[in-house]
């Protein structure tokens, strides 16, 4: 046995001896020579020998060493798995919260049981125990190299700066070539992306107190030449500030199941600014850190470490005497606030609810040999998110000023709870109260999925960013019929909004239940024209319609899941459809093969994606809308979209309708008259049309002319009388068309929930099937010429159509 695997483990070091010599505190040795394992104890508890790579490298060369000085005298196999177990138990114990040194250990116990077992003799197991030693390393630098690769392209995905476009990256204390065997961790991060011309500047934080990366990686970085600046630890949080940090990537001692990881004090910090600031917070470690035997952070042991290395400097003290000291060597970082864990064997995939399974992860990349899966960069989440529950919402309204403020201020914290009452298909809403103010807000989350399927249909959560601005944006036009938003939070996907309180309720729920609702024709006509023409052209002019729909964005993943269940699914044979069954398999059949029905589907699917006249709401089902008698509220904008006015206005008729028609159901199941509600539903069906109309109109004539939308209004252009002609005419033609689109869309939206994924609770409340069935027949019936015969229809002859058809029930 030579020294030379001991020397190679510090190659960094071995030109440059005299400088790393100026770098060292009294007593260090910096670089580990050649030593025994008593020697290597010592070394690793004093943190000569630091990084949790190297002290398991140093540990199986020191064993190595200590072998080859002592195999002549070991003369079975037996006495060297002993001698083995001996000097590995006791390293151990050097530094038992370093994971990687206890994956060594028990490593090369296993090989030299096993090499017992198998009855090796005593000369071959141990040069076979020194062969695995040494191969360690020559692994060591070929896993760090790897996570280098695979790091380097996750910073640069979650970063999302664009192809070649270099990154500013901060890390914290010593990962590189003085830490492993060479090449490093996060430094080996940081050394790829410069190796692939990727790197703009790296910043290393000092590490107090042993200040590892100021007189480590800072040497590194120096003596590589690399763009590189040290900081204050306490400065990492203005840098970010700032703007000057694209990503932070830092090494780990030991990462538990959760993703939880602990790492040198300071690292917490770190994240936790990170969180605030947008900025990806990255682990990069290798596999053998990852120990999923650990469930979580909190089940990790933190050592202390001596008092002096606060209070002295080079052997002065410089703190006042007689303070107490606390220094740990660690922190843990929760899962929640780490981007990615970057191995060499892949990035451990983030779950839906923030945080890994990285027992999961271990067990796919120890039974395979090719990389483990690497995180799908579309559904991940924001760092910093963690799903939220009953607990944990208080405590993060806590910490939210503004919803602190809407409960009346946190000096009842004690008094405040929380309920879910998410009833949608999509997300999870609480509703938290203060039992002293008797204040409440809502908080809604938007999971990386959808709630009603679970994890297998992943959905960005994008949309609540969406459904945030929307909100407002409606809030802005139609105050009266839109709840104020206290709060959006990107990086937990979270809008906290006003509670609408009791005895405001879902429409659905209270249409179901045989209420009506005089005021609701007029609201909903008033919301649909508010909104819907405040953020048309003929407000805001083409120019500035083209710009808001630029900076809205598109709501791509929303917008194709409309597509999918309302315009395809519906007319194909889908996993996701459902309907009564068997009485409406005929029916669900039939749409099958309905050409002309296809043929309209066709080009509503392409308006849909192609007309992109005003934001809407994009799903303004009954189950969007709260009310009571006298008020009016539309909630739940995440579907919103720059797209055709008649898709908002169809859905909400379509949703009165099949209400219309359910009431036969409810009647024959249930008991009770329900003659007052159809006639209800049918005069909101009509007079939410005739209130839009009119209203849109009055708007136009008072605010389209003003607002210079030339071109689409002609009085603007040519004035006189041949002008306010031509106005109206083109007001009318206009209003054709969106009620034509409405209708249209409405006999989609009425089709789908019979036989798509999602259905109305107004259907599926009828218990009896057949009666069900029934109802549903005929509003499938309705729907079918609401589609082929949109072009010609007035509102007052659909509810005539209804009429008829309900009259067959
Ligand atoms: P999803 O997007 O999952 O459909 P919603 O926005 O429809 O979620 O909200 C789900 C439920 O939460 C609603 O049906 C309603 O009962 C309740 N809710 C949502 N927003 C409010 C609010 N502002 N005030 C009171 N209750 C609300
Ligand atoms: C997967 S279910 C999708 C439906 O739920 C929402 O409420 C929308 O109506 C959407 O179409
Ligand atoms: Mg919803």
């Amino acid at each position: 046995m030579s020294t030379a695997p001991t020397l190679e483990a510090i190659r960094y070091a071995r030109g440059s001896l005299q400088l790393l010599d100026q770098l060292k505190l009294p007593g260090e040795t910096v670089f580990m020579d050649v030593a025994d394992c008593d020697a290597c104890w010592t070394m690793i508890r004093d943190m000569n020998v630091r990084g949790a790579p190297a002290i398991a490298i140093a540990a199986a060369l020191a064993l190595a060493v200590d072998l080859e000085a002592s195999k002549a005298g070991l003369s079975t196999s037996a006495e060297v798995c002993a001698f083995v177990a001996g000097k590995l138990d006791h390293l151990f114990t050097s530094r038992p919260t370093a994971v990687n040194l206890g994956e060594a250990v028990q490593r090369l116990k296993a090989s030299a049981s096993a090499l017992a077992a198998a009855g090796a003799s005593g000369a071959d197991a141990a040069e076979r125990i020194i062969a695995e030693c040494e191969a360690m390393l020559a692994d060591d630098v070929a896993a760090n190299r790897a996570i280098g690769a695979f790091g380097a392209d996750a910073l640069c995905a979650a970063v999302g700066k664009g192809p070649g476009a270099p990154l500013r990256v901060l890390t914290h204390c010593n990962t590189g070539s003085l830490a492993t065997a060479g090449y490093g961790t996060a430094l080996g991060v940081v050394r790829a992306l410069r190796e692939s011309d990727r790197l703009e500047h790296i910043y290393c934080n000092e590490t107090r107190p042993y200040n590892q990366g100021a007189r480590l990686t800072a040497y590194e970085i120096a003596f590589e030449k690399m763009p590189g600046t040290l900081i204050c630890d306490s400065a990492a949080a203005s840098l970010m500030r700032q703007k000057k940090v694209d990503a932070v990537v830092v090494g780990a001692d030991r990462v538990a199941d959760n993703g939880d990881t602990a790492n040198k004090i300071g690292t917490y910090n770190l994240a936790v600014s990170c969180a605030y600031h947008g900025v990806p917070f990255f682990v990069a470690a290798p596999v053998s850190t990852l120990d999923p035997s650990t469930k979580k952070g909190g089940d990790i042991v933190i050592e202390d470490r001596p008092a002096e290395e606060i209070t002295h400097v080079r052997g002065a003290r410089v703190a006042a005497d007689g303070i107490g000291v606390w220094n740990p060597s660690f922190d843990v970082t929760p899962g929640c606030l780490i981007a990615g864990i970057i191995t060499e064997k892949g990035v451990v995939p983030k779950t839906s609810n923030g945080t890994f399974e990285v027992g999961k992860f271990v067990a796919a990349a120890t039974d395979a040999a090719a990389p483990a899966a690497v995180a799908p960069a579309a559904a991940a989440p924001a760092a910093g998110f963690y799903a939220m529950d009953v607990d944990s919402v208080l405590e993060y309204c806590a910490s939210k000023p503004s919803i602190a403020a809407a409960l009346g201020g946190k000096d009842n914290l004690e008094r405040w709870s929380a309920k879910e009452v998410g009833d949608g298909n999509i997300n999870f809403v609480y509703i938290v109260s203060c039992a002293a103010t008797q204040n409440a807000v809502v908080v809604k989350q938007g999971l990386p999925f959808v709630r009603v399927v679970g994890e297998s249909w992943p959905l960005t959560q994008e949309r609540v960013r969406y459904e945030a601005e929307a909100l407002q944006t409606a809030h802005g036009f139609c105050p009266a019929h839109v709840p104020e938003v206290f709060l959006y939070d990107a990086s937990m996907s979270v809008i906290a909004m006003r509670f609408l309180e009791p005895p405001h309720i879902i429409l659905r729920g209270g249409i179901v239940a045989g209420a009506t609702y005089p005021r609701l024709a007029a609201h909903a006509g008033e919301y649909l024209a508010t909104t819907l023409f405040g953020s048309s052209a003929l407000a805001v002019g083409c120019e500035r319609l083209r710009e808001q729909r630029q900076a809205f964005g598109q709501n791509e993943a929303m917008c194709a899941l409309t597509e999918q269940v309302i315009f395809t699914e519906p007319y194909c044979d889908a996993e996701n459809n459902k309907w009564t069954s068997p009485q409406l398999d005929a029916a669900a059949a039939s749409l099958r093969g309905d050409v002309a029905l296809k043929t309209k589907m066709a080009a509503l699917k392409r308006a849909f994606a192609t007309d992109a006249a005003a934001l809407l709401h994009g799903d303004l089902h009954t189950g969007s809308i709260m009310c009571t008698s006298t008020t009016t509220f539309v909630i739940d904008h995440e579907f919103a979209f720059y797209g055709p006015m008649g898709f908002d206005v169809g859905a909400f008729l379509a949703n009165v309708l099949l209400a219309y028609f359910s009431q036969d159901g409810h009647e024959k199941t249930s008991g009770g008259d329900r003659s007052a509600s159809r006639a209800w539903l049918l005069e909101t069906f009509t007079g939410t049309w005739h209130t839009f109309e009119r209203r849109f109109l009055q708007l136009w004539d008072e605010r389209g002319v003003a607002a210079g939308t030339a071109g689409i209004t002609p009085a603007s252009v040519y004035g006189g009388s041949a002008g306010e002609d031509a106005l109206r005419a083109v007001q009318k033609a206009y209003v054709k068309g969106v009620l034509r689109d409405s209708l249209a869309f409405a006999g989609a939206k009425m089709t789908r929930r019979i036989v798509g994924i999602a259905h109305v609770a107004d259907l599926e409340s009828i218990g009896d099937p057949d009666v069900r069935a029934k109802c549903e027949l005929a509003a499938l019936a309705c729907a079918r010429r609401l589609i082929l015969e949109a072009d010609e229809l007035s509102i007052d002859d659909v509810a005539a159509v209804a009429e008829s058809l309900r009259a067959t029930l």
